[in-house]
């Protein structure tokens, strides 16, 4: 370096551009150990699976039998698009052969895909929703994939990874989101900070953008779809009556998670997805939709709730459980935890005065 005290630009990009993913990865970790090895594989098969996907995306419109749907409903009773069974098959194709993972269970297959016997098998679990917010990808809008990490520690002896439904989402060891943008965009967090990369094409690298993403503690987003207002409970209905009467809010809603939460992230607010007075449970899934974003958000200084608990202390009682999602900056969620809570006050007290009665 011709001055010791002070790089050049030139070396500071320089210097940049060689900050990839796989390397980031192993200066998180203290000692070149196994899981820091592991984990940095890892990371690399999650960032080919994105570049697969994202150039799948980028022709999509151009090559024939690429978009629209199979005919096909899936474990959630959602139509099937040809992209989501493309990128499903994508993380399955990437992990196969790598050693990394026993199994991968996605939003797309009713049971988990263990690895092949005559494959290696490693000691992960990948959770993922491969992609998620298809609705937008006939109309070429951001969609995302979705993944968490966890160490398989129980037996998995009945082959529906029961193990799994023991813990709860402070377990998972990594998580974060891929987001087919405008520029694809890995972020994700291995408990130490949220750090985002954008891939590179003519590097076909995901070079680090941003370390350390702070979520700002209130923000003036709230993103919900308002379309659901006549069914969600009273509280919720509380919650949207206010930010209509009170300067300083400004809704934004694509109908894909991953971008809506992205914006929440980088500029602070709120998402809601409640659950409704039919589906209480609402319609996002736990192990790969909610509890990763629940665990990148705590790890940005945000918050992430069911409404009456924190994503991450909830325990699945089946693969693919639902919950309701309150996630974003600490004090907007605070805001609508205090309209549940207060219509939970409102409601025992009269029950207790109708008992009275
Ligand atoms: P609605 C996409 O299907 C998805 O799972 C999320 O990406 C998105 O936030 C939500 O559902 C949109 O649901 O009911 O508003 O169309």
């Amino acid at each position: 370096m011709a001055n010791q005290e002070q790089p050049s630009a030139s070396e500071q990009t320089l210097d940049r551009d060689c900050t990839t993913l796989s390397r980031h990865v192993l200066q998180q970790f203290k000692t070149f150990s196994p899981e820091a090895q592991d984990l940095s594989a890892i990371m690399n098969r999650i960032a080919l699976a994105g570049k697969l996907v994202a150039r799948r995306l980028s022709r999509a419109g151009l090559m024939a039998g690429t978009l629209g749907f199979t005919g096909e409903v899936n474990v959630q009773g959602e139509s099937v698009k040809k992209m989501d069974v493309y990128a499903n098959e994508v993380f399955i194709s990437v992990f196969k052969q790598s050693g990394l993972i026993c199994r991968l269970a996605s939003e797309e297959m009713d049971k988990p895909y263990y690895i092949p016997e005559n494959c290696p098998i490693g000691r992960y679990t990948l959770l993922y929703d491969p992609i998620d917010g298809s609705s937008n990808v006939d109309i070429n809008l951001n969609v995302g994939s979705i993944f968490a990490i966890r160490q398989q520690k129980g037996e998995d002896l009945d082959g529906a990874a029961t193990d799994l439904l023991q813990e709860n989402g402070r377990e998972q060891v990594a998580a974060g989101y891929i987001l087919y943008g405008p520029s694809t965009m890995l972020v994700y967090s291995l408990g130490n900070g949220v750090h985002s990369f954008i891939l590179d094409p003519s590097l076909g690298e995901f070079i680090l953008s941003q370390e350390n993403i702070q979520i700002p503690d209130r923000g003036p987003i709230y993103s919900t779809n308002e379309g659901n207002f006549w069914q969600w409970e009273e509280s919720i209905r509380d919650y949207t009556r206010y930010v209509h009467r009170h300067e300083g809010y400004t809704a934004r809603y694509s109908g894909a998670l991953v971008g809506d939460m992205h914006r929440i992230l980088m500029q602070g607010g709120v998402f809601l997805y409640p659950g409704t007075v039919k589906k209480p449970e609402g319609k996002l899934r736990l192990l790969y939709e909610t509890a990763p974003l629940a665990y990148l958000v705590e790890q940005a200084g945000g918050s992430a709730s069911t409404g009456t608990e924190d994503i991450l202390d909830v325990i699945p009682d089946k693969l693919h459980a639902r919950t309701p999602l309150i996630i974003g900056s600490k004090e907007e969620v605070k805001l609508v935890k205090s309209f549940i809570d207060d219509r939970a006050r409102r409601d025992s007290q009269s029950a207790v005065m109708a008992s009275q009665s």
